[in-house]
């Protein structure tokens, strides 16, 4: 089985028909995989490599400079950690770079559409908003942000103030907060250079270092988002490829900044006539990962697929156009589309692919380049009228929009005064056995969704709370999980009767979703910030609580990032698949077990979802032990 997603089947049964080569094809090509690499005992850091050391004694045991096993795979996955963390970083700095065109007149086609929240964002930063107009407010709060990026004398001030404080003493005591995103990152290339940080635990500690550095962009990539865009509010929508419209111009939004795609949605609502005049009913937008996840939040944009069957909605033959701003955009659907007539649009600088057609984005003209991308699109619709489609007709409702504000807010119909006392009293008195939030992507080496699932059901049933984002927010969406029936048919008895309650209260006739969708990769942070509003509540710190974080389908180099902040941040964190470490002991070891003692998080490796599902919960039922909650 290659996914669990009954629209991605009939697509990848017309692939094998038409020939077409997809990621799982390219997988196959692939095996057996490098075992060393699998191990994370390969290393290519310098020009006398690769080397490789063996897992049996009588095979080489250090690299060519010396390098043990442990030194390598710890090398290896603190890069990837600050690989993670430019990628998220270059998300924030985007955003505050349109930002601050905006506040200098340069970008005409954006504004603080939230002003609430850029006023919350300055005075939790210690901004004071005295006497400033919105636009000298949103200077100030940039120039904050900006000086995040460089070296400061003090940690990053964005981490500090949103994390709780025993979180920000027990990293400064392992000397493991970043004074800078930018200095972090680069740090971590000096130290894994050949000759420089050979001390396995001393690159781990860098890492957790540069993983914080992760997590401030990450947080000043919602925070940003949100100001300029809106907070998300709950939102109901539909999801899967049936949301393709065969006499429609169909256009997917895919990569993850909402800079660009939030233009296309108001634009391509102005130019539903155009289309109408070529032929067409109008426009269809639809979304792909986390790009797709920022539209759905804010506007109800139906998410189409997610991450590893991103290439399979062009095999419908009905999509004129995939625009992609950047990151976790395959290469490889240039090839698919070429087949189709599918127009792919790259739009960013940094983010080209050969074979597509590349239109250049910039704020100070970002209507103007919407209207230009839906043009090509509607040219695109011209060139295909009347060709048969093939769009398999699977979709599911899904219920998005739950920021932490809109949360709180559907709280504060039970308890106005107090909104996070309901949730409270429900994890005290057991209704709520825990919370675990599913982040990461969808992994080509796991039959898609299918953790996701297994792992939902077992842990609803069992009354555990559930949030997600990214691609597994996408995999419970596609599947029919983000909705008050999936809600009547898994939750267990204590976790129905609290979503009752919220759904109730709120007017909605019914439960909240099963699971609760908090948004894109980003946005894990959400999850954090309602999990340090718990925690202060309770005056206990994150490493108490019965929350959990799970990545059971990982791939990036940005999940390796959040999973290891989630960790830093005191959570138990599973992931679905083994990640190159196995071949350092120390390492492993330190993962899994050691920095439980530091800081209370740690890792679980567990490739079967019904075992991670027990585990989770046990981990759960250690922390309700630990504070002295019954079972
Ligand atoms: S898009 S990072 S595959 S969640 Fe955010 Fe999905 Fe993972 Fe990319």
């Amino acid at each position: 089985m290659r996914s669990r997603d009954s629209a991605v089947s009939l697509m990848l049964e017309a692939a094998q028909k038409e020939a077409i080569e997809t990621t799982w094809d390219r997988l196959d090509a692939q095996l057996p995989q490098c075992g060393f690499g699998e191990l994370g005992v390969c290393c290519r850091h310098c020009m006398q490599g690769p080397c490789r050391i063996s897992p049996f004694e009588d095979g080489p045991q250090r690299g060519i400079c010396g390098a043990t096993a442990d030194t390598m795979v710890a090398r290896g996955l603190v890069r990837a950690i600050a690989a993670g963390a430019a990628a998220h970083s270059g998300h924030a700095k985007h955003l505050a770079h349109t930002l601050h065109k905006w506040v200098k007149g340069q970008a005409p086609d954006y504004n603080v559409k939230n002003e609430a929240k850029l006023r919350a964002v300055a005075a939790r930063q210690g901004i004071s908003a005295d006497g400033l107009s919105v636009r000298e407010l949103a200077a100030k709060v940039v120039a904050s942000v900006f000086s995040q990026f460089a070296e400061g004398e003090e940690p990053l001030a964005w981490a500090g103030a949103t994390v709780t404080t025993g979180r920000v003493e027990a990293l400064a005591k392992l000397g493991a907060l970043p004074v800078g995103i930018d200095s972090s990152i680069a740090e971590m290339m000096h130290r894994t250079h050949l000759g420089v940080d050979a001390d396995p635990v001393n690159l781990l500690l860098g890492g957790i270092s540069c993983a914080i550095a992760d997590y401030t962009g990450c947080h000043i990539g919602t925070d940003l988002a949100d100001i300029l865009f809106g907070t998300p509010v709950p939102v109901v929508s539909e999801a899967n490829m049936g949301v393709l419209k065969e006499n429609s111009v169909n256009i997917a939004v895919h990569g993850h900044n909402p800079v660009l795609s939030e233009v296309i949605v108001r634009i391509a609502g102005e130019m539903q006539d155009e289309a109408k005049a070529a032929g067409a009913d109008g426009i269809v937008l639809v979304g792909i990962c986390c790009t797709g996840n920022e539209v759905l939040m804010r506007h109800g944009i139906p998410p189409v697929t997610h991450g590893v069957s991103q290439e399979l909605p062009i095999l419908t033959g009905a999509l004129d156009a995939i625009v992609v701003d950047y990151q976790c955009v395959y290469p490889s659907i240039v090839e698919v589309a070429r087949c189709y007539g599918t127009k792919v649009i790259t739009t960013m600088s940094i983010a080209k692919i050969q074979g597509s057609t590349h239109l250049e984005f910039v704020e100070e003209d970002a209507a103007g380049k919407a209207k230009e991308i839906i043009g090509v699109a509607i040219e695109a619709f011209k060139a295909r009228k009347g060709r048969p489609v093939n769009i398999p007709q699977v979709k599911s409702k899904v219920v998005a929009g739950f920021s932490v504000e809109a949360i709180v807010a559907a709280l504060a119909k039970l308890d106005a005064a107090d909104p996070l006392k309901p949730v409270i009293d429900n994890i005290v008195n057991g209704n709520i056995q825990g919370v675990v939030l599913f982040a990461g992507c969808n992994n080509v080496k796991v039959p898609q969704d299918h953790n996701y699932l297994v792992m939902a059901e077992e842990l609803a049933k069992r009354d555990v709370l559930l949030l997600a984002t990214g691609c597994g927010a996408g995999a419970y969406a596609r599947q029919g999980l983000m909705t008050p029936e999936a809600t009547e048919k898994y939750a267990g008895p204590g976790l129905k009767i609290v979503l009752t309650a919220i759904g109730e209260a709120n007017g909605l006739g019914g439960p909240l979703p099963l699971v609760l969708h908090m948004g894109s990769c980003v946005d894990n942070t959400r999850a954090v910030d309602l999990t340090v509003a718990i925690a202060n509540k309770l005056g206990v710190d994150i490493d108490k609580l019965p929350v959990a974080a799970s990545a059971p389908e990982f791939k990036t180099e940005k999940a390796v990032a959040i999973g290891t902040w989630a960790v830093a941040s005191g959570l138990p964190v599973h992931l679905g698949l083994v990640p190159p470490v196995l071949g350092g002991p120390q390492v492993t070891s330190i993962l899994t077990a050691g920095i439980k003692d530091l800081l209370g998080g740690y890792f679980i490796v567990e490739t079967d979802p019904q075992k991670a599902a027990e585990k989770l919960f046990a981990a759960i039922q250690e922390r309700r032990a630990g504070l002295g909650l019954g079972t």
